[in-house]
């Protein structure tokens, strides 16, 4: 007997319920695949336009050792982005369309990367602030309901913790360093700071997405606890190399156990993903750039496919 749209349905808020990944063949609603294409592509256009910032450096590296973990740590930011774009396209999607979305302003990317890598210290804060927020949010999506989205999370979650530790780790020989050096580290972090907090999004009163996206498990934390559990670890690692949160309004609050901070300039955030940040319209004409400087290598590859067929 053929299933009904009911039956397909059921099944499927069952594997939810049932904590089972959803897999690319199955069911889904139409609504549960394009929240994922959304969310998904936008994460690996983050990976991708995430690259520029840290490449800003790659030839000012300090000396040869840091300039090769720099190389491998943007390589590694290139193939997360394969991966999410493979997972994605796993949803009936093509790259070629993604990648349409983004140049069209259509697809957003994470706002942190509009903002410009002014000194070496920004490539230890972008490693130990940004790739650290974005650790925290990762490790909540291993567990998101979509199977190929939550494998990629896994590999990814490792490599970044790599990255993590290597920003970190600048930071924490600058912050040791001459009072230039210092100031150098404390600077960056200012910049950085609130920037690296807007990464998780509006408040949950106000994300369009997120209560659909909880109840489908597609997202299995929200904004706002994610934020805080970003900012309770962070502290403590800026006070262990003597920097300043600069936030005034930050302090313990033994009560709830947790860190209060202060509030987001939520006007910025709206500027920046409205494409008016520092940096979007370079990011965005880069990546167009490099896009069309590669347009060979797709061509070459389609027709070494099409005569591989016709042999
Ligand atoms: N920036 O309803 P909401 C990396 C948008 S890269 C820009 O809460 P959602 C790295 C949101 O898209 C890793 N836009 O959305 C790489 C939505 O607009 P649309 C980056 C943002 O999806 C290189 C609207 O605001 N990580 O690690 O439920 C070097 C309403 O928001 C932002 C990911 O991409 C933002 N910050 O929750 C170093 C994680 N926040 O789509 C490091 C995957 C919100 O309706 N993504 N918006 O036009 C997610 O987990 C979720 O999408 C978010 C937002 C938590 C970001």
């Amino acid at each position: 007997m053929a299933e009904t749209t009911e039956d397909l349905e059921q099944a499927f808020e069952a594997k939810i319920a049932a904590e089972e990944k959803i897999e690319p063949k199955d069911w889904m609603p139409e609504a549960y695949r394009k929240n994922l294409v959304r969310q998904m592509s936008q994460h690996a256009h983050s990976e991708v336009i995430g690259m520029q910032p840290e490449g800003n450096w790659l030839t000012r590296a300090p000396t040869l050792k840091r300039k090769c973990i720099l190389l491998a740590k943007i390589q590694d930011e290139g193939g997360h982005g394969l991966y999410l774009y493979s997972a994605t396209e796993t949803l009936g999607v093509s790259r070629e369309e993604l990648i349409d979305a983004l140049h069209e302003g259509r697809a957003k990317y994470a706002s942190i990367f509009n903002y410009p890598s002014l000194t070496w210290a920004d490539i230890g804060a972008i490693g130990w602030l940004v790739d650290g927020a974005a650790i925290v949010n990762q490790i909540s999506l291993q567990r998101t309901s979509y199977g190929p989205y939550a494998r990629a999370m896994v590999r990814i979650c490792k490599e970044e913790s790599f990255h993590q530790r290597q920003g970190y780790e600048i930071m924490v020989e600058l912050a040791r360093g001459s009072d230039a050096q210092k100031a150098m580290a404390q600077d960056a972090l200012n910049r950085w700071w609130w920037p690296s907090l807007m990464m998780f999004g509006p408040h949950d009163a106000e994300s369009a997405h997120s209560a659909q996206s909880m109840l489908w498990k597609i997202k299995r934390q929200s904004n706002d606890d994610l934020r805080q559990k970003f900012v309770d670890q962070t502290v403590p690692q800026a006070e262990a190399i003597g920097l300043r949160i600069p936030d005034d309004a930050l302090v313990w609050n033994e009560a709830r156990g947790h860190y209060d901070f202060g509030e987001i300039d939520w006007d910025e955030f709206q500027r920046v993903i409205r494409g008016d940040g520092l940096c979007n319209r370079q990011r965005l004409r880069h990546h167009k750039q490099a896009h069309d400087d590669g347009a060979w290598v797709r061509e070459a590859m389609a027709a070494y496919a099409a005569r591989e067929e016709n042999v």
